[in-house]
Protein backbone atom coordinates (compact mmCIF):
# COMPACT_ATOMS: atom_id res chain seq x y z
CA UNK A 1 0.00 0.00 0.00
CA UNK A 2 3.02 2.20 1.07
CA UNK A 3 4.47 1.66 -2.31
CA UNK A 4 1.34 2.96 -3.67
CA UNK A 5 1.61 6.55 -2.45
CA UNK A 6 1.92 9.43 -3.98
CA UNK A 7 5.84 10.09 -3.12
CA UNK A 8 6.37 12.89 -6.37
CA UNK A 9 8.39 15.79 -4.53
CA UNK A 10 7.26 19.87 -4.75
CA UNK A 11 10.73 21.49 -4.49
CA UNK A 12 11.03 24.65 -2.83
CA UNK A 13 9.33 27.22 -4.13
CA UNK A 14 10.81 31.05 -3.60
CA UNK A 15 13.75 32.06 -1.24
CA UNK A 16 14.51 34.03 1.55
CA UNK A 17 13.03 32.02 4.00
CA UNK A 18 13.72 32.86 8.23
CA UNK A 19 14.76 28.90 7.99
CA UNK A 20 18.17 28.03 6.75
CA UNK A 21 17.88 24.34 4.69
CA UNK A 22 16.24 21.57 7.42
CA UNK A 23 19.61 19.44 7.46
CA UNK A 24 21.32 22.61 8.23
CA UNK A 25 19.32 23.11 11.39
CA UNK A 26 18.00 19.89 12.59
CA UNK A 27 21.12 18.67 14.36
CA UNK A 28 22.35 22.28 15.40
CA UNK A 29 19.11 23.62 17.03
CA UNK A 30 18.57 24.05 20.49
CA UNK A 31 15.24 25.50 22.39
CA UNK A 32 18.10 26.75 24.71
CA UNK A 33 19.01 29.45 22.47
CA UNK A 34 15.65 30.61 21.64
CA UNK A 35 15.10 31.11 25.20
CA UNK A 36 18.05 33.43 25.31
CA UNK A 37 16.25 35.74 23.06
CA UNK A 38 14.07 36.41 26.00
CA UNK A 39 14.88 38.30 28.70
CA UNK A 40 13.39 36.13 31.47
CA UNK A 41 15.91 33.97 31.06
CA UNK A 42 17.99 36.32 32.86
CA UNK A 43 15.62 38.09 35.48
CA UNK A 44 12.99 35.04 35.53
CA UNK A 45 9.88 37.09 35.18
CA UNK A 46 7.72 35.77 32.69
CA UNK A 47 4.14 36.49 31.39
CA UNK A 48 3.22 35.62 27.59
CA UNK A 49 0.89 38.51 27.35
CA UNK A 50 3.66 40.70 28.20
CA UNK A 51 6.22 39.11 25.51
CA UNK A 52 3.30 38.97 22.87
CA UNK A 53 2.31 42.38 23.12
CA UNK A 54 3.77 45.31 25.39
CA UNK A 55 7.36 44.09 24.76
CA UNK A 56 7.04 45.45 21.30
CA UNK A 57 6.29 49.12 22.86
CA UNK A 58 8.99 51.36 22.58
CA UNK A 59 10.46 49.35 19.45
CA UNK A 60 9.07 50.62 15.90
CA UNK A 61 6.46 48.32 16.05
CA UNK A 62 4.28 50.53 18.71
CA UNK A 63 2.63 51.56 15.66
CA UNK A 64 2.30 48.78 13.74
CA UNK A 65 -1.46 47.16 13.46
CA UNK A 66 -1.56 44.22 15.48
CA UNK A 67 -4.75 43.03 15.03
CA UNK A 68 -7.24 43.90 11.99
CA UNK A 69 -11.14 42.99 12.53
CA UNK A 70 -13.80 42.43 10.39
CA UNK A 71 -17.07 41.45 10.20
CA UNK A 72 -20.80 41.54 8.88
CA UNK A 73 -20.84 45.00 11.21
CA UNK A 74 -17.46 46.19 11.89
CA UNK A 75 -14.57 47.14 10.14
CA UNK A 76 -11.53 48.19 13.03
CA UNK A 77 -7.87 48.27 13.65
CA UNK A 78 -5.78 48.05 16.80
CA UNK A 79 -1.81 48.55 17.14
CA UNK A 80 -0.03 46.85 19.34
CA UNK A 81 -0.07 49.71 21.69
CA UNK A 82 -3.73 49.82 21.93
CA UNK A 83 -3.60 46.11 22.78
CA UNK A 84 -1.68 46.93 25.50
CA UNK A 85 -3.65 49.79 26.91
CA UNK A 86 -6.62 47.61 26.24
CA UNK A 87 -5.60 44.48 27.95
CA UNK A 88 -4.26 46.25 30.63
CA UNK A 89 -7.34 48.29 31.20
CA UNK A 90 -9.09 44.63 31.27
CA UNK A 91 -6.72 43.41 33.57
CA UNK A 92 -7.62 46.19 36.10
CA UNK A 93 -11.38 45.42 35.70
CA UNK A 94 -10.73 41.57 37.09
CA UNK A 95 -8.34 42.94 39.48
CA UNK A 96 -10.98 44.93 40.83
CA UNK A 97 -12.97 41.89 41.03
CA UNK A 98 -10.51 40.25 42.97
CA UNK A 99 -9.20 37.68 40.24
CA UNK A 100 -5.61 36.37 40.93
CA UNK A 101 -3.00 34.08 39.76
CA UNK A 102 -3.80 31.01 38.95
CA UNK A 103 -7.84 30.80 39.15
CA UNK A 104 -9.67 29.85 35.80
CA UNK A 105 -11.10 32.65 34.01
CA UNK A 106 -13.53 31.66 30.83
CA UNK A 107 -14.39 33.22 27.95
CA UNK A 108 -17.68 32.43 26.21
CA UNK A 109 -18.31 34.72 22.89
CA UNK A 110 -17.77 34.88 18.99
CA UNK A 111 -14.50 36.20 17.42
CA UNK A 112 -14.18 39.99 18.26
CA UNK A 113 -11.54 42.49 19.70
CA UNK A 114 -12.78 42.10 23.19
CA UNK A 115 -11.86 38.54 22.75
CA UNK A 116 -8.71 39.25 21.99
CA UNK A 117 -8.71 42.22 24.48
CA UNK A 118 -9.83 39.74 27.52
CA UNK A 119 -7.45 36.65 26.68
CA UNK A 120 -4.81 39.08 27.22
CA UNK A 121 -6.39 40.71 30.13
CA UNK A 122 -6.89 37.46 31.79
CA UNK A 123 -3.39 36.49 31.21
CA UNK A 124 -1.85 39.79 32.41
CA UNK A 125 -3.20 38.95 36.07
CA UNK A 126 -2.02 35.77 35.74
CA UNK A 127 -5.18 33.74 35.68
CA UNK A 128 -5.34 30.73 33.55
CA UNK A 129 -7.71 31.36 30.63
CA UNK A 130 -10.11 28.74 29.23
CA UNK A 131 -12.02 29.47 25.66
CA UNK A 132 -14.53 28.17 24.96
CA UNK A 133 -16.38 27.43 21.37
CA UNK A 134 -19.52 30.24 20.72
CA UNK A 135 -21.80 27.35 19.63
CA UNK A 136 -21.81 25.59 23.00
CA UNK A 137 -24.56 24.36 24.49
CA UNK A 138 -25.46 24.57 27.82
CA UNK A 139 -24.30 20.82 28.58
CA UNK A 140 -20.97 21.73 27.34
CA UNK A 141 -20.56 24.81 29.34
CA UNK A 142 -21.28 23.60 32.35
CA UNK A 143 -19.04 20.40 31.78
CA UNK A 144 -16.05 22.87 31.55
CA UNK A 145 -16.95 25.33 34.16
CA UNK A 146 -17.86 22.78 36.73
CA UNK A 147 -14.36 20.80 35.76
CA UNK A 148 -12.01 23.30 36.04
CA UNK A 149 -14.49 25.84 39.05
CA UNK A 150 -14.03 28.66 36.86
CA UNK A 151 -14.66 31.94 39.24
CA UNK A 152 -15.35 34.43 35.88
CA UNK A 153 -16.37 33.90 32.41
CA UNK A 154 -16.66 36.91 29.73
CA UNK A 155 -19.14 36.10 27.56
CA UNK A 156 -21.77 38.22 25.56
CA UNK A 157 -26.32 39.01 25.72
CA UNK A 158 -26.96 35.77 23.84
CA UNK A 159 -24.97 33.08 25.47
CA UNK A 160 -26.03 34.24 28.48
CA UNK A 161 -28.92 31.58 29.01
CA UNK A 162 -26.06 29.04 28.28
CA UNK A 163 -24.09 29.54 30.98
CA UNK A 164 -26.20 27.64 34.19
CA UNK A 165 -24.76 29.70 36.46
CA UNK A 166 -26.93 28.16 39.66
CA UNK A 167 -25.00 25.13 38.98
CA UNK A 168 -21.77 26.52 39.28
CA UNK A 169 -20.72 27.34 42.87
CA UNK A 170 -17.14 28.32 41.63
CA UNK A 171 -18.74 30.86 39.28
CA UNK A 172 -19.05 34.38 41.11
CA UNK A 173 -18.49 36.87 38.15
CA UNK A 174 -20.26 36.60 34.35
CA UNK A 175 -18.81 39.67 32.12
CA UNK A 176 -21.20 40.60 29.60
CA UNK A 177 -20.01 42.24 26.44
CA UNK A 178 -22.31 44.35 24.54
CA UNK A 179 -26.06 44.71 24.46
CA UNK A 180 -27.64 47.51 26.27
CA UNK A 181 -30.09 45.21 27.88
CA UNK A 182 -30.49 45.15 31.86
CA UNK A 183 -28.09 43.17 33.48
CA UNK A 184 -28.51 41.26 36.49
CA UNK A 185 -27.19 40.13 40.00
CA UNK A 186 -23.32 39.03 39.43
CA UNK A 187 -23.42 40.24 35.62
CA UNK A 188 -20.91 42.88 35.23
CA UNK A 189 -20.83 45.12 31.67
CA UNK A 190 -17.17 44.78 30.18
CA UNK A 191 -18.06 48.17 28.51
CA UNK A 192 -18.84 50.21 31.65
CA UNK A 193 -15.96 48.68 33.51
CA UNK A 194 -13.57 49.42 30.78
CA UNK A 195 -14.82 53.00 30.98
CA UNK A 196 -14.12 53.28 34.49
CA UNK A 197 -10.60 51.03 34.27
CA UNK A 198 -7.05 52.99 34.54
CA UNK A 199 -4.44 51.98 31.83
CA UNK A 200 -1.75 52.19 35.03
CA UNK A 201 -1.55 48.61 35.46
CA UNK A 202 1.19 46.07 37.18
CA UNK A 203 1.46 42.75 35.06
CA UNK A 204 1.82 39.84 37.05
CA UNK A 205 5.16 37.80 36.58
CA UNK A 206 4.59 34.60 37.05
CA UNK A 207 7.22 31.15 36.87
CA UNK A 208 7.71 29.86 33.08
CA UNK A 209 5.78 26.32 34.52
CA UNK A 210 3.26 28.18 35.59
CA UNK A 211 -0.78 27.41 34.48
CA UNK A 212 -1.87 29.95 30.78
CA UNK A 213 -4.17 28.24 29.20
CA UNK A 214 -6.78 25.22 29.25
CA UNK A 215 -7.77 23.87 26.21
CA UNK A 216 -10.79 21.32 26.73
CA UNK A 217 -10.66 18.59 24.05
CA UNK A 218 -12.94 15.62 23.17
CA UNK A 219 -11.68 12.06 23.09
CA UNK A 220 -14.20 9.37 21.66
CA UNK A 221 -15.68 8.96 25.20
CA UNK A 222 -15.91 10.12 28.45
CA UNK A 223 -16.21 14.06 29.62
CA UNK A 224 -13.86 16.28 27.41
CA UNK A 225 -10.04 16.71 29.14
CA UNK A 226 -8.70 19.79 30.25
CA UNK A 227 -5.37 20.34 28.63
CA UNK A 228 -3.15 22.55 30.64
CA UNK A 229 -0.57 24.51 28.75
CA UNK A 230 2.28 27.19 30.39
CA UNK A 231 3.42 30.08 29.86
CA UNK A 232 6.97 28.26 28.85
CA UNK A 233 5.19 27.50 25.13
CA UNK A 234 6.35 30.54 24.16
CA UNK A 235 9.43 29.14 23.62
CA UNK A 236 7.72 27.03 21.01
CA UNK A 237 5.31 29.34 19.54
CA UNK A 238 7.99 31.66 18.65
CA UNK A 239 10.13 29.70 16.65
CA UNK A 240 7.49 28.07 15.16
CA UNK A 241 6.34 31.20 14.06
CA UNK A 242 9.96 31.90 12.89
CA UNK A 243 10.37 28.92 10.69
CA UNK A 244 7.13 27.15 10.23
CA UNK A 245 4.60 30.03 9.77
CA UNK A 246 7.50 31.77 8.39
CA UNK A 247 6.30 35.23 10.04
CA UNK A 248 8.67 38.16 8.87
CA UNK A 249 8.28 41.78 9.70
CA UNK A 250 6.33 43.18 6.82
CA UNK A 251 3.35 40.05 7.09
CA UNK A 252 -0.21 40.38 7.42
CA UNK A 253 -0.90 37.21 9.05
CA UNK A 254 -4.43 35.27 8.96
CA UNK A 255 -5.22 31.91 10.47
CA UNK A 256 -8.61 31.31 9.87
CA UNK A 257 -9.41 29.28 13.14
CA UNK A 258 -11.26 29.88 16.17
CA UNK A 259 -9.74 30.76 19.52
CA UNK A 260 -11.98 27.53 20.90
CA UNK A 261 -9.72 25.56 19.44
CA UNK A 262 -6.22 25.77 20.01
CA UNK A 263 -4.99 26.21 16.53
CA UNK A 264 -6.80 29.67 16.76
CA UNK A 265 -4.78 30.94 20.68
CA UNK A 266 -1.38 28.95 19.75
CA UNK A 267 -1.23 30.09 15.90
CA UNK A 268 -4.05 32.82 16.07
CA UNK A 269 -2.63 34.84 18.58
CA UNK A 270 0.64 33.55 20.62
CA UNK A 271 2.62 33.05 17.90
CA UNK A 272 2.24 35.76 15.63
CA UNK A 273 2.34 38.45 18.64
CA UNK A 274 5.28 37.28 19.49
CA UNK A 275 6.83 37.64 16.49
CA UNK A 276 5.14 40.99 16.06
CA UNK A 277 3.42 40.13 13.14
CA UNK A 278 -0.03 42.20 12.13
CA UNK A 279 -2.66 39.34 12.82
CA UNK A 280 -5.76 39.51 10.71
CA UNK A 281 -9.23 38.25 12.58
CA UNK A 282 -12.61 37.57 10.43
CA UNK A 283 -15.65 37.14 12.70
CA UNK A 284 -19.00 35.23 11.28
CA UNK A 285 -18.78 31.47 9.48
CA UNK A 286 -17.10 29.92 6.58
CA UNK A 287 -17.86 32.37 2.95
CA UNK A 288 -16.41 31.50 0.33
CA UNK A 289 -16.73 34.86 -1.43
CA UNK A 290 -15.53 36.11 2.48
CA UNK A 291 -13.08 34.22 2.56
CA UNK A 292 -11.08 35.50 -0.49
CA UNK A 293 -12.37 39.29 0.06
CA UNK A 294 -10.66 39.00 3.77
CA UNK A 295 -6.94 37.71 1.89
CA UNK A 296 -7.78 41.00 -0.98
CA UNK A 297 -8.60 43.36 1.32
CA UNK A 298 -5.68 42.78 4.13
CA UNK A 299 -3.06 41.84 1.18
CA UNK A 300 -2.53 38.32 3.21
CA UNK A 301 0.76 37.12 3.05
CA UNK A 302 0.69 34.08 5.43
CA UNK A 303 -2.33 31.90 5.78
CA UNK A 304 -3.24 28.80 8.32
CA UNK A 305 -6.39 27.18 7.69
CA UNK A 306 -7.55 23.42 7.87
CA UNK A 307 -7.97 20.93 4.96
CA UNK A 308 -11.86 20.93 5.42
CA UNK A 309 -12.05 24.68 4.42
CA UNK A 310 -9.65 24.05 1.54
CA UNK A 311 -11.25 21.17 0.06
CA UNK A 312 -14.83 23.32 0.36
CA UNK A 313 -12.91 26.36 -1.57
CA UNK A 314 -11.69 23.45 -3.75
CA UNK A 315 -15.38 22.55 -4.44
CA UNK A 316 -16.48 25.52 -5.29
CA UNK A 317 -14.58 25.24 -8.70
CA UNK A 318 -11.57 27.95 -9.51
CA UNK A 319 -13.71 30.15 -11.48
CA UNK A 320 -14.78 32.12 -8.61
CA UNK A 321 -11.02 32.25 -7.33
CA UNK A 322 -10.71 34.26 -10.36
CA UNK A 323 -12.55 37.37 -9.18
CA UNK A 324 -9.98 38.64 -6.33
CA UNK A 325 -6.38 39.06 -6.22
CA UNK A 326 -4.64 37.10 -4.12
CA UNK A 327 -1.47 37.95 -5.37
CA UNK A 328 -0.61 38.65 -2.06
CA UNK A 329 -0.23 35.03 -0.72
CA UNK A 330 3.26 34.32 0.16
CA UNK A 331 2.95 31.16 2.16
CA UNK A 332 -0.13 28.92 2.80
CA UNK A 333 -0.33 26.24 5.61
CA UNK A 334 -2.97 23.80 6.76
CA UNK A 335 -3.15 21.97 9.86
CA UNK A 336 -6.18 19.78 11.86
CA UNK A 337 -6.42 16.94 9.38
CA UNK A 338 -4.54 14.92 6.49
CA UNK A 339 -3.72 17.28 3.58
CA UNK A 340 -5.07 15.38 0.81
CA UNK A 341 -2.49 15.44 -2.14
CA UNK A 342 -5.16 16.57 -4.37
CA UNK A 343 -6.23 19.84 -2.46
CA UNK A 344 -1.92 20.34 -2.44
CA UNK A 345 -2.01 19.98 -6.12
CA UNK A 346 -5.11 22.30 -6.53
CA UNK A 347 -2.92 24.85 -4.42
CA UNK A 348 -0.56 24.79 -6.77
CA UNK A 349 -2.59 25.17 -9.36
CA UNK A 350 -4.82 28.22 -8.11
CA UNK A 351 -2.23 29.96 -5.56
CA UNK A 352 1.08 28.80 -7.31
CA UNK A 353 1.84 28.07 -3.77
CA UNK A 354 2.16 24.70 -2.03
CA UNK A 355 -0.03 24.44 1.13
CA UNK A 356 2.47 23.24 3.72
CA UNK A 357 0.92 20.61 5.67
CA UNK A 358 1.43 20.80 9.84
CA UNK A 359 0.78 18.19 12.40
CA UNK A 360 0.46 18.97 16.28
CA UNK A 361 -1.99 18.02 19.22
CA UNK A 362 -3.91 19.89 21.47
CA UNK A 363 -1.61 18.44 23.65
CA UNK A 364 1.19 18.79 21.73
CA UNK A 365 0.50 23.02 22.14
CA UNK A 366 2.36 23.47 19.15
CA UNK A 367 3.47 22.41 15.84
CA UNK A 368 5.76 19.44 15.72
CA UNK A 369 5.74 17.72 12.06
CA UNK A 370 5.42 19.81 9.98
CA UNK A 371 6.41 20.60 5.64
CA UNK A 372 9.06 24.07 5.96
CA UNK A 373 8.90 26.59 3.29
CA UNK A 374 12.49 25.81 2.95
CA UNK A 375 12.17 22.26 2.13
CA UNK A 376 10.87 19.78 -0.75
CA UNK A 377 7.58 18.96 0.05
CA UNK A 378 5.67 15.23 -0.54
CA UNK A 379 2.42 16.47 -1.32
CA UNK A 380 -0.04 13.44 1.41
CA UNK A 381 3.13 13.69 3.92
CA UNK A 382 2.49 15.75 7.19
CA UNK A 383 6.73 16.60 6.87
CA UNK A 384 9.16 15.86 9.07
CA UNK A 385 9.65 16.55 12.99
CA UNK A 386 10.56 20.47 14.53
CA UNK A 387 14.05 20.41 14.93
CA UNK A 388 15.06 19.60 18.78
CA UNK A 389 12.59 17.55 18.52
CA UNK A 390 12.38 13.68 17.67
CA UNK A 391 9.38 11.73 16.21
CA UNK A 392 8.99 7.87 15.88
CA UNK A 393 6.93 5.16 15.14
CA UNK A 394 6.46 2.48 18.22
CA UNK A 395 4.81 -0.92 18.11
CA UNK A 396 2.28 -1.65 20.54
CA UNK A 397 5.15 -2.57 23.07
CA UNK A 398 6.80 0.97 22.25
CA UNK A 399 9.83 -0.59 20.13
CA UNK A 400 11.01 1.83 17.89
CA UNK A 401 9.66 0.54 14.58
CA UNK A 402 11.85 0.72 11.13
CA UNK A 403 10.75 2.72 7.99
CA UNK A 404 7.35 1.95 6.03
CA UNK A 405 5.92 0.11 8.75
CA UNK A 406 2.99 1.68 10.22
CA UNK A 407 2.56 1.71 14.10
CA UNK A 408 2.06 4.71 17.01
CA UNK A 409 3.35 8.02 16.04
CA UNK A 410 5.41 9.23 19.28
CA UNK A 411 7.39 12.44 20.33
CA UNK A 412 10.05 11.63 22.85
CA UNK A 413 9.00 13.88 25.43
CA UNK A 414 10.24 17.09 26.62
CA UNK A 415 9.52 19.57 23.82
CA UNK A 416 8.47 23.17 25.02
CA UNK A 417 4.73 23.72 24.81
CA UNK A 418 3.72 19.89 26.02
CA UNK A 419 0.57 19.72 27.81
CA UNK A 420 1.49 19.79 31.55
CA UNK A 421 -1.10 17.92 32.93
CA UNK A 422 -4.74 17.31 32.33
CA UNK A 423 -7.14 19.16 34.44
CA UNK A 424 -7.98 17.25 37.59
CA UNK A 425 -7.03 13.73 35.99
CA UNK A 426 -3.73 12.37 36.49
CA UNK A 427 -4.50 9.28 35.23
CA UNK A 428 -5.22 10.39 31.76
CA UNK A 429 -2.04 12.29 31.85
CA UNK A 430 0.52 9.43 32.41
CA UNK A 431 -1.44 7.44 29.73
CA UNK A 432 0.20 9.35 26.96
CA UNK A 433 3.58 9.10 28.30
CA UNK A 434 2.88 5.18 29.00
CA UNK A 435 6.90 4.14 27.02
CA UNK A 436 9.04 5.78 29.03
CA UNK A 437 10.42 9.16 27.64
CA UNK A 438 7.66 9.22 24.81
CA UNK A 439 4.47 10.56 24.00
CA UNK A 440 2.16 8.58 22.61
CA UNK A 441 -0.26 10.45 20.13
CA UNK A 442 -2.83 8.42 19.73
CA UNK A 443 -2.08 8.66 15.63
CA UNK A 444 -1.31 6.02 13.47
CA UNK A 445 1.30 6.81 10.81
CA UNK A 446 4.94 5.31 9.28
CA UNK A 447 7.86 6.86 7.94
CA UNK A 448 9.35 6.84 5.14
CA UNK A 449 12.89 6.26 4.36
CA UNK A 450 13.40 9.72 3.69
CA UNK A 451 12.63 10.42 7.58
CA UNK A 452 8.46 11.91 6.38
CA UNK A 453 5.91 11.15 8.24
CA UNK A 454 2.46 9.78 6.69
CA UNK A 455 -0.59 10.28 8.67
CA UNK A 456 -2.77 6.40 8.43
CA UNK A 457 -5.37 7.78 11.40
CA UNK A 458 -6.06 7.96 14.51
CA UNK A 459 -5.06 4.55 16.48
CA UNK A 460 -8.38 3.12 16.64
CA UNK A 461 -9.76 4.36 13.23
CA UNK A 462 -7.54 1.71 11.31
CA UNK A 463 -9.50 -0.49 9.31
CA UNK A 464 -7.84 -4.00 9.21
CA UNK A 465 -9.43 -6.35 6.40
CA UNK A 466 -8.96 -9.35 5.45
CA UNK A 467 -5.93 -9.56 7.19
CA UNK A 468 -4.39 -6.12 5.66
CA UNK A 469 -3.83 -2.28 7.45
CA UNK A 470 -5.26 0.77 6.03
CA UNK A 471 -5.45 3.16 6.54
CA UNK A 472 -8.69 5.30 6.35
CA UNK A 473 -6.78 8.43 5.16
CA UNK A 474 -5.66 7.16 1.63
CA UNK A 475 -8.89 6.29 0.72
CA UNK A 476 -10.35 9.36 1.60
CA UNK A 477 -7.78 11.15 -0.27
CA UNK A 478 -8.33 9.17 -3.79
CA UNK A 479 -11.83 9.29 -3.09
CA UNK A 480 -12.00 13.04 -3.17
CA UNK A 481 -10.13 12.88 -6.30
CA UNK A 482 -12.96 11.71 -7.96
CA UNK A 483 -14.72 14.82 -9.64
CA UNK A 484 -17.82 14.23 -8.01
CA UNK A 485 -16.74 13.64 -4.57
CA UNK A 486 -16.30 16.71 -1.92
CA UNK A 487 -15.73 15.17 1.18
CA UNK A 488 -15.41 11.32 2.43
CA UNK A 489 -14.87 9.46 5.51
CA UNK A 490 -13.82 6.26 5.76
CA UNK A 491 -14.54 3.31 8.76
CA UNK A 492 -13.80 -0.41 9.39
CA UNK A 493 -17.07 -2.41 9.08
CA UNK A 494 -17.25 -5.10 11.05
CA UNK A 495 -17.60 -8.46 8.43
CA UNK A 496 -17.77 -12.43 9.58
CA UNK A 497 -15.04 -12.84 6.86
CA UNK A 498 -12.87 -10.08 6.42
CA UNK A 499 -12.98 -8.64 10.13
CA UNK A 500 -13.50 -5.68 8.51
CA UNK A 501 -15.09 -4.32 5.14
CA UNK A 502 -14.20 -0.53 4.32
CA UNK A 503 -17.33 1.76 4.13
CA UNK A 504 -17.32 5.30 3.02
CA UNK A 505 -19.72 7.89 3.41
CA UNK A 506 -19.29 10.69 0.32
CA UNK A 507 -20.68 14.22 0.09
CA UNK A 508 -20.96 14.77 -3.29
CA UNK A 509 -19.69 17.79 -5.12
CA UNK A 510 -22.67 20.71 -6.38
CA UNK A 511 -24.20 19.72 -9.46
CA UNK A 512 -24.18 15.94 -8.62
CA UNK A 513 -27.28 13.63 -8.06
CA UNK A 514 -26.57 10.36 -6.16
CA UNK A 515 -26.85 7.20 -8.49
CA UNK A 516 -26.00 3.14 -8.52
CA UNK A 517 -23.76 3.97 -11.81
CA UNK A 518 -21.99 7.10 -9.79
CA UNK A 519 -21.25 4.95 -6.81
CA UNK A 520 -19.86 2.08 -8.74
CA UNK A 521 -17.76 4.69 -11.24
CA UNK A 522 -16.33 5.96 -7.93
CA UNK A 523 -15.39 2.33 -6.51
CA UNK A 524 -13.82 1.44 -9.44
CA UNK A 525 -11.65 4.83 -9.27
CA UNK A 526 -10.08 3.71 -6.04
CA UNK A 527 -9.75 -0.06 -7.08
CA UNK A 528 -8.02 1.16 -10.20
CA UNK A 529 -6.25 3.93 -8.91
CA UNK A 530 -5.33 3.37 -5.73
CA UNK A 531 -5.43 -0.74 -4.54
CA UNK A 532 -8.10 -2.95 -4.73
CA UNK A 533 -8.12 -4.33 -1.50
CA UNK A 534 -8.43 -0.61 -0.37
CA UNK A 535 -11.72 0.09 -2.55
CA UNK A 536 -14.55 0.41 -0.34
CA UNK A 537 -17.29 -2.26 -0.45
CA UNK A 538 -20.25 -0.07 0.31
CA UNK A 539 -20.41 3.89 -0.27
CA UNK A 540 -23.02 5.69 1.37
CA UNK A 541 -24.25 9.44 0.13
CA UNK A 542 -24.82 11.73 2.34
CA UNK A 543 -25.62 15.21 2.38
CA UNK A 544 -23.02 16.44 4.64
CA UNK A 545 -20.21 14.10 6.78
CA UNK A 546 -20.22 14.89 11.11
CA UNK A 547 -17.76 16.98 11.44
CA UNK A 548 -15.76 19.35 14.30
CA UNK A 549 -15.51 22.58 14.87
CA UNK A 550 -12.00 22.35 13.78
CA UNK A 551 -13.02 20.74 10.69
CA UNK A 552 -12.26 17.19 11.41
CA UNK A 553 -14.10 14.32 10.00
CA UNK A 554 -16.08 12.24 13.33
CA UNK A 555 -15.59 8.83 12.13
CA UNK A 556 -16.60 7.63 15.31
CA UNK A 557 -19.68 9.07 14.51
CA UNK A 558 -20.21 7.24 11.34
CA UNK A 559 -19.04 4.45 13.04
CA UNK A 560 -21.49 4.52 15.72
CA UNK A 561 -24.17 5.10 13.23
CA UNK A 562 -23.27 2.57 10.93
CA UNK A 563 -22.87 0.46 14.54
CA UNK A 564 -26.28 1.38 15.86
CA UNK A 565 -23.93 2.89 19.04
CA UNK A 566 -24.17 5.69 21.09
CA UNK A 567 -21.97 8.52 19.53
CA UNK A 568 -20.07 9.84 22.94
CA UNK A 569 -19.45 13.34 23.46
CA UNK A 570 -20.55 15.19 21.06
CA UNK A 571 -20.01 18.95 22.23
CA UNK A 572 -17.56 19.75 19.96
CA UNK A 573 -19.48 18.10 16.86
CA UNK A 574 -20.31 21.27 14.20
CA UNK A 575 -24.37 21.50 13.85
C1 LIG B 1 -3.92 21.13 16.10
C2 LIG B 1 -4.99 20.10 16.21
C3 LIG B 1 -5.27 16.61 16.94
C4 LIG B 1 -5.51 15.50 15.94
C5 LIG B 1 -4.29 14.67 15.70
C6 LIG B 1 -4.58 14.12 14.31
C7 LIG B 1 -5.29 15.26 13.63
C8 LIG B 1 -3.91 17.33 13.18
C9 LIG B 1 -2.99 16.80 11.30
C10 LIG B 1 -3.79 15.73 11.72
C11 LIG B 1 -3.17 14.52 9.88
C12 LIG B 1 -2.28 16.66 10.07
N1 LIG B 1 -4.35 16.11 12.87
N2 LIG B 1 -3.09 17.78 12.22
N3 LIG B 1 -3.87 14.59 11.01
N4 LIG B 1 -2.40 15.50 9.39
N5 LIG B 1 -1.50 17.64 9.58
O1 LIG B 1 -5.55 19.70 15.21
O2 LIG B 1 -5.31 19.68 17.47
O3 LIG B 1 -7.80 19.38 17.57
O4 LIG B 1 -6.25 18.36 19.29
O5 LIG B 1 -6.40 17.45 16.98
O6 LIG B 1 -5.87 16.03 14.68
O7 LIG B 1 -5.43 13.02 14.40
O8 LIG B 1 -4.15 13.68 16.67
P1 LIG B 1 -6.50 18.75 17.89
Amino acid sequence: MKEMMNKKMLPVVGSGYNMPSYKEVYNTFSWEDVEKQFTWHETGKVNMAYEAIDRHIGTPRENKVALYYRNATRDEKYTFADMKTLSDKFGNVLRKLGITKGERVFIFMPRSPELYVSLLGIIKVGAIVGPLFEAFMEGAVRDRLEDSEAVAIVTTPDLLPRIPVGDLPALKHVIVVGGDGALEAGQISYEKEMEQASADFEIEWVDREDGLILHYTSGSTGKPKGVLHVHNAMVQHYQTGKWVLDLQEDDVYWCTADPGWVTGTAYGIFSPWLNGATNVVRGGRFSLEDWYLTIEKYKVTVWYSAPTSFRMLMGAGDEVIKQYNLSSLRHVLSVGEPLNPEVVYWGMKVFDKRIHDTWWMTETGGQLICNYPSMPIKPGSMGKPFPGTVAAILDDEGNELPPNRMGNLAIKAGWPSMMRKIWNNPSKYEEYFRFEGWYVSGDSAYMDEEGYFWFQGRVDDVIMTAGERVGPFEVESKLVEHPAVAEAGVIGKPDPVRGEIIKAFIALRDGYEASDELIEEIRKFVKEGFAAHAAPREIEVRDKLPKTRSGKIMRRVLKAWELGLPTGDLSTMED
